[in-house]
């Protein structure tokens, strides 16, 4: 099995610098080397290399266009090559922005495939809805096509994605338009309401039951999982998924077979008020990604 390690350190969709440490922590934390003891033969990649620093010029609302579109695209290329090459390509992020290329490459591989993206988020919001004009909070409109005209170097993103093949899970934070637009496309949405109601068993069982039987990409925003275990990341939301909860999802998601590429992303290191903020958060990131890729308890 082989494993294509995409580096994705990159804050422009967003206003805190420190997030685009992530990568680099979590492979300090001998991330690769793990991955590898797990049996993947691991490849890095490193697409952002020599990215211009700041956007030349700003396109109204949004912030950062041309650099956002640059990089995603970037990552787009070097993720459909590594599916191309029947390799997992597991992506480090950096800002949630990324998932605009992330995605795209997995469905220019596999267009039957589905979408989990597990984040307190839902960044569905538009080019016209957006408060903060943040990209973080937009890849998904992007992804399904929401935005009629995107700004400059964003027009490459391909929307290729269909409203019935993205299910959310650990939402809790939304703002009033997104609410609306995944009310109308009648996207499938598990807020911590259900994870409570239900259980985290029962509401991955039928998030995946809603995607079908084909292919399944995961794109884990760490904002999912509650700022207690989750410190170091840019925008908090008190009563999110506990730990056990977090990596139990990528767990099962392992255990079907069916996972074809993970993100993750807002690990933001530079956010924490002490050390151990830090070790919880880089901690957290890894274990997502050991369990998504088969490390089991037993
Ligand atoms: C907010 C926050 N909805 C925005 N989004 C975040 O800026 O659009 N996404 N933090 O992860
Ligand atoms: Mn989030
Ligand atoms: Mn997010
Ligand atoms: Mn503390």
């Amino acid at each position: 099995r082989k494993l294509a390690l995409v580096l994705a350190p990159f804050s422009g969709g967003q206003g805190k610098s420190g997030v685009e440490k992530g990568p680099e922590y979590m492979l300090r934390q001998g991330l690769a080397h793990e991955i590898q003891e797990l049996g993947w033969d691991v490849t890095k990649h490193e697409p952002l290399k020599a990215l211009p620093e700041s956007d030349e010029v700003q396109s109204g609302k949004v912030k950062n266009a041309n650099l956002v579109g640059e990089a995603t695209e970037r990552i787009y290329r070097t993720n459909l090559e590594a599916l191309n090459q029947d390799s997992f390509p597991l992506t480090l992020g950096g800002d949630h922005s990324i998932a605009m290329g992330t995605v795209s490459a997995v469905l220019g591989k596999h267009p039957d495939a589905g979408l989990l993206w597990i984040d307190a988020h839902a960044d569905i919001n538009t080019l016209q809805g957006t408060e903060s004009g943040n990209l973080h909070g937009c890849p998904v409109s992007f992804l399904l096509g929401l935005n009629k005209e995107a700004p400059g170097k964003l027009s490459w993103v391909p929307s290729k994605l269909h409203p019935s093949k993205i299910v959310y899970i650990g939402l809790r934070d939304l703002d009033p338009p997104e609410k609306r637009i995944i009310k109308e496309l009648g996207i499938k949405a598990f807020s911590m309401y259900h994870v409570d109601r239900y259980g985290i068993n029962q509401v991955i069982e039928m998030a995946l039951q809603h995607l079908g039987n084909g292919p399944v990409m995961c794109s884990y925003d760490v904002d999912a999982i509650d700022p207690q275990y989750v410190p170091a990341t840019g925008t908090p939301v008190r009563g999110g998924l506990t730990l056990r909860e977090a990596l139990f999802l990528v767990e099962r998601l392992a255990e079907t077979g069916k996972l074809v590429a993970l993100d993750v992303v807002e690990v933001n290191p530079q956010l924490a008020t002490d050390d151990v903020h830090v070790v919880d958060t880089i901690n957290a990131g890894c274990a997502l990604a050991r369990c998504a890729l088969g490390e089991t308890l037993l």
